[in-house]
């Protein structure tokens, strides 16, 4: 089979920069991206037919790790019986119902094929509901790639350099309002500039697109109370969130309830899928009961839906999430004490089995903290682990996801693999 590389100057004759999401073209860390033909467990497999254990898993969805043998046999069964209806059937209902159980702040939802469509869902909705155009975002949170969320915007944008995307026509870019992560303060001027103007306010609540970082005490709660004094909407994006701590995501956590929820990656176990749910009087401005458009040929796909459920049933076992947990942790202090020990200054922040890596000596706060960090120290870390078969994202601003998959030896080994490589730092 021909190298990676090979592959990638392939790959820049007939694609996009080589690749069909930017990110993946390792701009982040230099040098040519690997190309994967397999996944088993924790493990990927490049076309060298190198192994590497993977901690970008998807970037989220594979929360069961590569192949589990229980959602691949769910995806076969349900190709064989139709790749797509484009009409209702009873695993969108199924899902829909499981989803429920652990987002009681669901009462309606709808089905996209990804977290992008989720938000732009949610916003159209909060805008139909409310009457109001603005929707307020904070820097370096990122809520998928349309028009008005990438203003200030994390992930791949933020990597490229491109945080305010071009193409945006300025009056649409002008209906978002972005402030500091963290910054009470921010949004009390933002709404009192923006009098009565503002439709939402949107957030990841650990922000999981600028590294990962925490909610400070108080803010989301403040955000809650203050929208609601506001007759603005809270739209939580727990695209990554969801479904990675036992109760749902991070408003079980907190005990934070938000009007609008938006979902992905998870929720189609590695198979394109979103959702949007939230309080009925908001979700039935929807058609087709209300005046807010929005529809799509694969929304509530079988093999999505299937895929899923499949892979919420695992969730749902004893014991899943107390196993993610604990491989979370080792893999947070086992980096910890390893840089500690090299004398780098390195700091991990945790939410279930998500962490986000920080060259510096406390958590940042917000995107300019972040960027403070001393994150040139990221291009070398990635380099020295993949080159020991360990898979991060090749960008310093995405997180990292533990799977059940990987087992407690797989860890220890990529630990042992980081104590070498941040000693050669
Ligand atoms: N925006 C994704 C990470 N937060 C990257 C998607 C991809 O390249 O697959």
């Amino acid at each position: 089979m021909a190298t990676s590389s090979e592959w990638f100057a392939r790959a820049r004759e007939s694609l996009v920069g080589g690749v069909n999401s930017p990110v993946r073209c390792w701009r982040g860390v230099g040098g040519d991206p690997l190309f994967f033909h397999r996944g088993e467990g924790p493990y990927l497999y490049s076309v060298e037919g190198k192994r590497y254990t993977d901690y970008v898993c998807s970037w989220g969805p594979l929360v069961l790790g590569h192949a589990h043998p229980e959602t691949v046999d769910a995806v076969c069964r349900a190709a064989a019986a139709s790749t797509s209806f484009g009409a209702s059937c009873p695993a969108e209902v199924e899902l829909a119902e499981e989803v429920k159980k652990v987002f009681p702040s669901m009462d309606l939802l709808r089905f996209v094929s990804s977290g992008t469509e989720a938000v732009m869902t949610a916003i159209r909705a909060a805008r139909g509901f409310t009457g109001r155009e603005l929707i307020l975002k904070f820097e370096g949170c990122y809520h998928g790639h349309s028009d008005g969320m990438l203003v200030n915007a994390g992930s791949g944008a933020l990597t490229l350099g491109q945080p305010d995307s071009g193409g945006v026509p300025v009056p649409v870019a002008s209906t978002t309002v972005a402030v500091p992560f963290n910054d009470t303060q921010k949004v009390q001027q933002a709404f009192s500039m923006f009098s009565g103007r503002i439709a939402a306010v949107i957030v990841e609540p650990w922000a999981g697109n600028m590294g990962l970082v925490p909610p400070g005490e108080g803010f989301l709660s403040f955000l809650r109370e203050f929208t609601e004094k506001n007759s603005a909407l809270l739209i939580f994006d727990e695209v990554i969130t969801g479904f990675r701590v036992p109760e749902g995501g991070a408003q079980q956590r907190t005990g934070i309830v938000p009007d609008l929820t938006c979902l992905g990656k998870i929720i189609g176990g590695g198979l394109p899928v979103g959702a949007v749910g939230g309080k009925r009087k908001i979700m039935e401005v929807l058609a087709p009961l209300g005046p807010v458009y929005q529809a799509g040929t694969l929304s509530g796909n079988p093999l999505a839906m299937a895929s899923g459920l499949a892979t919420l049933k695992v969730l749902r076992r004893e014991g899943i999430y107390a196993l993610l947990e604990e491989r979370a942790l080792q893999l947070s202090h086992g980096l910890e004490e390893a840089a500690e020990k090299a004398g780098i200054p390195f700091s991990v922040s945790r939410f279930g089995s998500v962490l986000g890596f920080f060259f510096s000596e406390r958590l940042p706060t917000n995107l300019s903290e972040v960027k403070n960090t001393d994150g040139g120290k990221y291009p070398p870390f990635f380099h020295g682990m993949a080159d020991r078969g360990q898979y991060f994202a090749p960008s310093p601003f995405e997180a990292a996801f533990v799977s059940l998959a990987h087992s407690r030896e797989v860890v220890e080994e990529t630990i042992k693999a980081a104590g070498e490589v941040f000693t050669s730092l």
